[in-house]
């Protein structure tokens, strides 16, 4: 796993993006799109020329499906993840799930980086890695997601020639993954027939994330969850300290009972805790 793990990531470096064919059974991606098949049916049509039109969208997907998880918490893909996000954080944190569905006749959707949500610094520094997973194969006639090699690395460049822009052709089962920094867009439908994916993406532990988990999961929900799969979705401090309830780790709103007067703990890196340590020693007299 380490080997393809290595290659994957350093693929996702020098291009932007990768894909790992056969990273899932394509029997567990149909049992998934057969949980979100009433989803599907049942959601209106997007508004906006971001989301698109002709394009149905919905989130939430660990509530929705049981199936969920084995994208989310798939073990190559968040060691690629970590390899590219944690030299600026000390956890990932799951950004969104989505479903989208272009249907027949939908243009092509706007050229963008995703990581243009958040108004820090650009170019030094990875925001978010995102993961496609098709449902129905990708084509490039049938809105298969566009990508621009390489455009992660010069990224005042807002728009290239379409004609760079490479269409993975993807079976169910694969994982196409690509940076924040990367210039994509959904492939405008040309077929007879809706092209149906799912979008994972994790970003900075310490970033607000797009999709805002913790309420789309709230406690009464991520209590069913796995320890690991609360963590990914907010219920953990970003050290030191961030993102707690009453000055504690938000995983405490998981168990049975709350205690209505909680005492703030710490939660500090090694490193914070060393240089706290040895402030309070040089002043002890
Ligand atoms: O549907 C796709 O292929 C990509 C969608 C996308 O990039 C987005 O909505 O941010
Ligand atoms: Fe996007």
């Amino acid at each position: 796993m380490s080997v393809a793990v290595d290659i994957a990531a350093g693929d996702l470096s020098r291009d932007g993006l990768c894909v790992l064919r056969g990273a899932l059974d394509p029997a567990a991606i149909g049992a998934l799109a057969a949980d979100l098949a009433p989803s599907f049916a049942l959601t209106p049509m997007c508004r906006g020329v971001f989301y698109g039109h002709r394009t149905r969208r919905f989130g939430a997907l660990l509530r929705r499906s049981s199936h969920a998880e084995a994208l989310v918490r798939h073990p190559p893909v968040l060691a690629i993840v970590e390899r590219m996000l944690l030299p600026w954080c000390e956890r990932i944190a799951l950004n969104l799930t989505q479903a989208v569905e272009i249907h027949p006749g939908a243009p092509a959707q706007l050229p963008h980086r995703d990581q243009d949500m958040w108004a820090g610094p650009k170019g030094s520094m990875e925001y978010l890695v995102n993961v496609m997973w098709p449902i129905d194969p990708f084509t490039r006639s049938n809105g298969g997601t566009r990508l621009w090699p390489g455009s992660h690395v010069d990224q005042d460049v807002a728009e290239l020639p379409e004609d760079d822009a490479v269409v993975p052709g993807l079976a169910p089962g694969d994982a196409l993954l690509f940076l924040g920094s990367t210039l994509h867009g959904g492939g405008g439908n040309l077929s007879g027939a809706p092209r149906r994916g799912v979008i994972v993406s994790y970003c900075l532990g310490w970033l607000k994330p797009f999709e805002l988990q913790w309420l789309v999961y709230p406690p009464a929900i991520a209590r069913h969850f796995s320890p690991e799969l609360a963590a990914l979705v907010g219920y953990a401090q970003h050290r030191p300290n961030l993102g707690n309830v009453e000055g504690q780790c938000p995983s405490i709103l998981l168990g049975e009972s709350v205690p209505e007067y909680l005492g703030a703990i710490d939660a500090l890196r090694p490193d914070q805790e060393a240089q706290a340590a040895a402030f309070l020693a040089d002043r002890r007299d």
